[in-house]
């Protein structure tokens, strides 16, 4: 895997950069659509083609419980076992693990019980990464505490320290089959732990780093201090992965403080709970407004859904309980992430991305208020 930096936004610290692996091209800043068990809830991979997705992101945590990185393995890795030939980056469990109810921490892993047998299951450093390495992801990520929101200081230095700690036992895991593997900055809310954190995860010299530990219910406002805190001393010519974030505003904020690259469940899941996103805010189509609406999703969208159907049809497929309804509107949300961030590379490339901003903003946020 290799990252070039194009250029950076002349009135910010946005940057235009190019992501190359052996399975494609990836232009930054990019949204990497959530397909979390190797499947993204309810498309096939072709429709996820149509949406112009160029990378897609898959959960170690859910594979190794269901069907087992094994099995994975012998039907010639996830990319063949889902038939999507562009890039993969897994997620480590780092995050799905912490976030159960019955979980034990120690310095060297974390013991959980599994969500139907209740067997017990241990995850480490260096089984997140074997595990990844037998799905074949292109982007392999570091097993980390992702410190929940709020915490006090002492926990907060502490975890950090060992995730510092299990990104090397990561590295050292690795053995080298062309994947690439980025490390995770933690730090919750403190300045001083993210400056370190990242100061000591760049020592190691990886393809690319990661911001974790944010969009925990800490608020767009704390969001925008981490993210100001992190990037500045991540290196410059390595791409900076903002995890689990988010909602356009929280994406263009992102930016603007110069991460590179996005992930989120929200464009799937809001559109199987029939809340669409369009260019003056998001609608909720189950909303009796739209019983008689015979205009498109969006009128300057031109996916497919917003080519061949009205708000009446789709209204009318969520009443009725029709599987199509979450296609259709998952086709449409993840196509309007993606035109975002097509439009935020172009005004990157013509250093007016705090213009963009402004205006994508203004017409966003403007009916919602
Ligand atoms: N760590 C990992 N995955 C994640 C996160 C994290 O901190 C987050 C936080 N928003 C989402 N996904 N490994
Ligand atoms: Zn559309």
């Amino acid at each position: 895997m290799l990252f070039q930096l194009i250029k950076k936004d002349k009135h910010c610290a946005a940057r235009l950069g190019l992501i190359t692996t052996s399975r494609g091209e990836i232009p930054t800043p990019i949204f990497m659509p959530v397909a979390t068990h190797g499947a993204m809830k309810p498309l096939t991979p072709a429709q996820i083609e149509e949406t112009g997705a160029r990378i897609i992101l898959s959960n170690t945590y859910h594979l190794h419980l269901q069907p087992g990185e094994g099995l994975v393995k012998k039907a010639g890795g996830l990319h063949k076992f889902m038939s999507w030939d562009k890039p993969i980056l897994t997620d480590s469990g780092g995050f799905q693990v912490f976030s159960l109810p019955n979980k034990r921490i120690t310095e060297d892993g974390v013991f959980f019980k599994h969500e139907v047998t209740g067997e017990e299951i241990y995850l480490d450093p260096a089984s997140a990464t074997r595990i990844q390495q037998d799905l074949g992801a292109d982007i392999i990520m570091a097993f980390d505490e992702c410190i929940p929101y709020p915490c006090d200081k002492a926990y907060a230095e502490q975890s950090t320290k060992k995730t510092i700690r299990w990104l090397k036992e990561c590295r050292n895991a690795m053995t080298d089959n062309g994947q690439a593997l980025f490390g995770i900055v933690q730090g919750s809310v403190y300045e001083d732990l993210r400056a370190m954190c990242a100061r000591e995860m760049r020592k190691l010299d990886l393809p690319g780093y990661a911001i974790g530990g944010v969009s925990v219910g800490e608020g767009l406002e704390l969001l925008k201090k981490v993210v100001g805190w992190t990037a500045p001393h991540l290196p410059e010519n390595k791409p900076r992965y903002l995890m689990g974030v988010g909602l356009p505003e929280d994406i263009l904020e992102s930016v603007e403080r110069g991460v590179d690259m996005f992930d989120c469940v929200i464009p799937t899941r809001y559109a199987r709970s029939a809340t669409l996103f369009t260019r003056r805010g998001k609608i909720r189509l189950t909303n009796k407004n739209y019983k008689r609406d015979f205009f498109p999703i969006d009128p300057s969208c031109d996916c497919y859904t917003c080519r061949h159907f009205t708000r009446a049809y789709l209204h009318h497929l969520f009443v009725a309980n029709e599987v199509l309804s979450a296609i259709l509107s998952a086709l449409h949300n993840i196509h309007f992430y993606l035109t975002m961030m097509t439009e935020i590379r172009e005004a990157i490339a013509n250093d007016r991305f705090m213009e963009y901003k402004g205006a994508f903003l203004g017409e966003y946020l403007g009916n919602e208020r």
